[in-house]
């Protein structure tokens, strides 16, 4: 069924110069990128996106990490969009992400991971909503 969903490239991609990189993957695997923007989320913004992990040991660091400089979002769309994309950025910890996912071949570290994707068609609903809205930062 087709799906949509958002993907993020996180500050220290987008340091690295792996935008296109990961845009072209995306696009290889035959997905469609619908909507894109680069933006400089305030902290408010990364809280909100980050909410399921609020109170846990690594979330103000990854709030820090996340709002330390620019991110690309895209929503990108096809079929089973959701799985497909998680599939294509690989497990969270990138020392055990396979090589061939975004993570397992360019991150080394569990919170510099390079990217984020919607975990389910809801949470990808609520994240487009928040990071496409004006008030999520500078874009
Ligand atoms: P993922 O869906 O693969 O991005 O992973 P999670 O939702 O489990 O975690 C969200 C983010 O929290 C990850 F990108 C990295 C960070 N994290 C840590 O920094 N330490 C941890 O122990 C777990 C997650």
């Amino acid at each position: 069924m087709t799906e949509r969903t958002i993907l993020i490239v996180k500050p220290d991609g987008v340091r690295r110069g792996l935008v296109g990189e990961i845009i072209r993957r995306v696009e290889r695997k035959g997905l469609k990128i619908t909507r894109l923007r680069m933006v400089y989320p305030t902290e408010k913004c990364i809280e909100s996106l980050y909410d399921v992990h609020k109170g846990k040991p690594f979330y103000e660091d990854l709030v820090r990490f996340m709002s330390s400089g620019p991110i690309v979002a895209m929503i990108v769309e096809g079929d089973e969009a959701v799985n497909v994309v998680r599939g294509l950025v690989g497990p969270t910890d990138g020392r055990k992400a396979p090589p061939g996912t975004i993570r397992g071949d360019y991150a080394l570290s569990m919170r510099e991971n390079v990217t984020h994707a919607a975990d389910s068609t809801e949470r990808a609903e609520y994240e487009i909503e928040l990071v496409f809205s004006d008030s999520c930062g500078f874009s």
